[in-house]
């Protein structure tokens, strides 16, 4: 071998030494962040800066127990997060804002509570990607834009003998003036008590109106969304309001508790507002309540009730698609 043939060679391994270690130099560096329960201080840390455009590698360990990591309003799988063990997670931002993480996997009653931000500079990397479907700044939320009274008593004051139907009442629609009623601007900002009243004009019995108002609800919304509301219902929402939406989710019994107990103490007066879940098929209560309204208290939250808020994990079409599900509680729709 020669001598410029070995400068060559050495060259050559000196490059690939430099391709591998570098990123592996640079890896080896990026900071763990460590997931606990809620209770004993949830991620470490829990603000975290990126750049649009910019990959963010982030190894992630867990302290306690399972947890999972995922980003509200980001298409992506959630991650496991495994005791003892690191994951490698890598996320590319194309808007600026601040995104938030959180826990996917019910860690216990505070588990919610496990949720960090993370801040994202720069300008938008792509305009045309603007249908992202994160709300445009500045958006008004319509339980805002209605004045809505989140916490005001909204219970229907009457209620139907049974389940209205959908299959029932789309044999009435034909001769109603309702096609007023099928534009998604009246349905979200009604509740179905409302609607029912609103067709009293009409000569159908009360349980035909009911049935009525069942059609249009399920007019208003797809299968696909009541598919996807019912997933992310039962990743997110079961626990505490129940598998079949009864109020009696695993964790329902200690918020009650913690409620009961808060009336006793001093301490606890702080915690007076907590609150035991709704029940999804109580008919006075959900039939009294509009989409928007029922919107505004997932994105919002009860702000001390126990319920979380949801407005910077799901995307705006995620959270009408829970809201279509939670009604299926109160309806018979058609197969
Ligand atoms: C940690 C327990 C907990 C979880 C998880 C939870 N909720 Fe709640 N939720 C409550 C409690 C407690 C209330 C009653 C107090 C209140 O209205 O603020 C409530 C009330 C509500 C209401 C108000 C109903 C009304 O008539 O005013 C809606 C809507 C709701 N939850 C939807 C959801 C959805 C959708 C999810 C999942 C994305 C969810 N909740 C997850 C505890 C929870
Ligand atoms: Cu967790």
């Amino acid at each position: 071998m020669n001598r410029p043939e070995l400068l060559a060679r050495l060259l050559i391994i000196a490059g690939i030494l430099l391709a591998v270690g570098a990123p592996l130099y640079l890896w080896s560096r990026t900071p763990l962040i460590h997931a606990r329960m809620a209770e004993a201080g949830g991620w470490t840390p829990d603000v975290l800066q990126a750049e649009v455009g910019k990959p963010l590698h982030l190894k992630i360990t867990s302290d306690d127990v399972v947890h999972g990591f995922a980003v509200g309003q980001m298409d992506m799988q959630s991650v496991d997060i495994l005791p003892g063990k690191v994951a490698d997670i890598t996320l590319t931002f194309d808007k600026p804002g601040t995104y938030t993480f959180y826990c996917t996997r019910w860690c216990g009653l505070n588990h919610w509570r496990m949720r960090g931000t993370i801040e994202v500079s720069g300008s938008l990397s792509d305009p045309s990607t603007r249908s992202g479907q994160r709300p445009e700044p500045g958006a008004v939320p319509l339980y805002v834009s209605l004045r809505l009274d989140l916490d005001a008593p909204h219970d229907a004051p009457s209620i139907p003998p049974n389940k209205p139907s959908a299959v029932n009442g789309q044999q009435f629609t034909d001769e109603l003036p309702i096609t007023n009623y099928q534009f998604s601007d009246y349905y979200r900002s009604h509740s179905p008590y409302q609607v029912f009243t609103d067709l009293s004009t009409t000569p159908l019995t009360e349980s035909q109106r009911w049935d009525v108002v069942a059609f249009l609800w399920q007019s208003n919304t797809t299968p696909e969304s009541l598919v996807n509301g019912k997933r992310l219902y039962a990743q997110n929402c079961a626990a505490c309001h129940g598998e079949n939406g009864g109020g009696d989710g695993v964790f329902a019994d200690d918020l009650t508790t913690a409620g009961e107990s808060s009336m006793q103490t001093m301490a606890g007066a702080m915690d007076m507002a907590m609150q035991a879940p709704t029940d999804f098929t109580d008919p006075r209560r959900m039939l009294g309540a509009s989409p928007a309204l029922l919107q505004g208290k997932i994105l919002r939250g009860g702000m001390g009730t126990g319920m979380p808020m949801w407005g910077s994990i799901f995307t705006e079409e995620q959270i009408w698609d829970l809201v279509a599900y939670l009604y299926s509680f109160q309806f018979e729709y058609h197969p």
